[in-house]
């Protein structure tokens, strides 16, 4: 999904270098990169221009940590923007009234009649009771279609071979579910292929006939920009309450998805991603956004870097590792700064390059434990000054810690090791780790 779109942004972000800040100069070809990825993706200019233009304004004048790239400061900015464009919040179906009413229009073959199938075997998951309304009277294929997936699905199909008003049998069908205890009416519906007066008229009918709970449009996310302008017509007549778009599963490049909230103001309620009964999913903007970007991991690492990054003490941290004096006292701060973090195999994992020059030194989350006991077992002054761990001080340390000398020996040699590998970094601040490579 979205593949080009996500090797594109890919591709911005790793234009951006430079350290220290983001400025105006080195984030203006980025900025451009982006506003093409969203274009290619189809999404409208003026959507990518102000997206852009947001990215840019949040961008500029950003400190860029030392435990992150550029690159990835920019990826999480670009995420939290997608976020935003996707509607920020999950939104969930309205599920008032006895029966629940839900309306489901869209054009034809954008997936109507699947997607009612779909919605019914999820709201049955979730203990209710639907029925299908087969209201594309026009094609008996149409009827057919949804009696099959109902029989699939065990789910009854309320339909009326002979009845050509979709008005009448909507009318019939909340009648007929009250009378058979069915708490969920999913309503289905005929669509054209283009926007059709007698179309909008027909299911403003059916709207104004059972004051639906809530209106569904669906639409094909391979449509692109179309769909978008298909969105706005049926809001315009249907005053819909969110957006279903379907085959996310084919090669689409995004625009539909990425457009239809900043331009209908309904927020994508489900997504369906498959023709089976069994692909939907309740729409999530943040993994949405970590799935175009294909970077979640990074949007994380982000944050917890600056959630836990202290100015201060980094550049205290910084000059005591240029001197050669960085000692037991800041390791044991460093490691509950990790901590503070999360699982250090995961962090570690994300951190490109760091993986592998660690990978020998063995600190595990539950090594920890044994580490902080030792190193609180030292005096103040062999804290500051490991030098001083002689034999006979190692001897106390393993028996006031309950470790053994082996084990003292061996987080003294890793300490060594640590302080070497951090001095071969060029520059290092913040938690220990140096100075990273640029790029993801
Ligand atoms: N790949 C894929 N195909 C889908 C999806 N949803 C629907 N389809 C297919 O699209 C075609 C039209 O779907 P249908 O539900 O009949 O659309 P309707 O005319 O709006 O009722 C059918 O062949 C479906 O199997 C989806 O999410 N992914
Ligand atoms: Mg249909």
């Amino acid at each position: 999904m979205f593949e080009n779109l996500q090797s594109k942004l890919d591709k911005a972000f790793k234009t951006l270098k430079g350290h220290g800040k983001i400025s105006e100069i080195n984030v203006a070809e980025t900025v451009k990169e982006i506003r093409r990825a969203l274009i290619d993706a189809d999404v409208s200019y003026k959507i990518a221009k102000d997206f852009t233009a947001e990215v840019k304004d949040k961008a500029l004048g950003q400190n860029v940590l030392t435990s992150i790239s550029p690159g990835q400061l920019m990826t999480k900015i670009v995420h939290d923007e997608l976020v935003h464009l996707f509607g920020s919040t999950t939104s969930e179906l309205n599920l008032k009234g006895s029966p629940t009413i839900i309306l489901i229009a869209g054009l034809q073959g954008s997936g109507k009649t699947t997607f009612s199938g779909k919605l019914a075997k999820y709201l049955l998951s979730k203990g209710r009771s639907p029925l299908l309304v087969a209201g594309d009277v026009y094609r008996p294929a149409a009827i057919n279609q949804l009696q099959v997936l109902g029989e699939q699905i065990d789910i009854p199909v309320f339909a009326e071979l002979d009845n050509k008003s979709p008005v009448d049998i909507a009318r019939k069908a909340v009648l007929f579910a009250k009378n058979t205890s069915r708490n969920v009416v999913i309503i289905d519906t005929a669509g054209r292929l283009s926007i059709d007066e007698a179309m909008m008229r027909e299911i403003r009918q059916v709207k104004d006939a059972v004051n639906p709970h809530e209106i569904l449009f669906v639409v094909d996310s391979m449509t692109g920009q179309d769909a978008v302008n298909t969105a706005k017509a049926f809001n315009d007549v249907l005053n819909f309450d969110g957006v279903v778009l379907t085959k996310l599963d084919g090669d689409t490049r995004g625009g539909a998805a990425l457009s239809i909230k900043s331009v209908v103001d309904k927020p994508i309620k489900f997504v369906s991603n498959g023709e089976r009964m069994d692909a939907i999913s309740i729409f999530h903007p943040d993994r949405m956004a970590n799935r175009i970007l294909g970077m979640g991991d990074i949007v994380s690492l982000v944050e917890k870097a600056q959630e836990n990054y202290n100015e201060a003490e980094a550049e205290r941290l910084q000059r005591k590792i240029n001197k050669n004096e960085f000692n037991f006292d800041d390791f044991l701060k460093q490691l509950q700064q990790i901590k503070k973090m999360g699982n250090l195999k995961d962090l570690m994992g994300m951190i490109p390059g760091v993986g592998k020059a660690v990978k020998d030194i063995d600190i595990s989350d539950d090594s920890f434990k044994t580490i902080e006991a030792i190193i609180q077992s030292m005096t103040p002054k062999e804290r500051e000054k490991p030098e001083l761990l002689n034999g006979s001080r190692r001897k106390r340390i393993a028996i006031g810690s309950g470790t053994s000398v082996a084990e003292v020996n061996k987080l003294v040699k890793q300490f060594d090791d640590m302080r070497k590998m951090m001095k071969s970094f060029n520059k290092v601040k913040s938690m220990g780790f140096g100075k990273l490579p640029s790029g993801k």
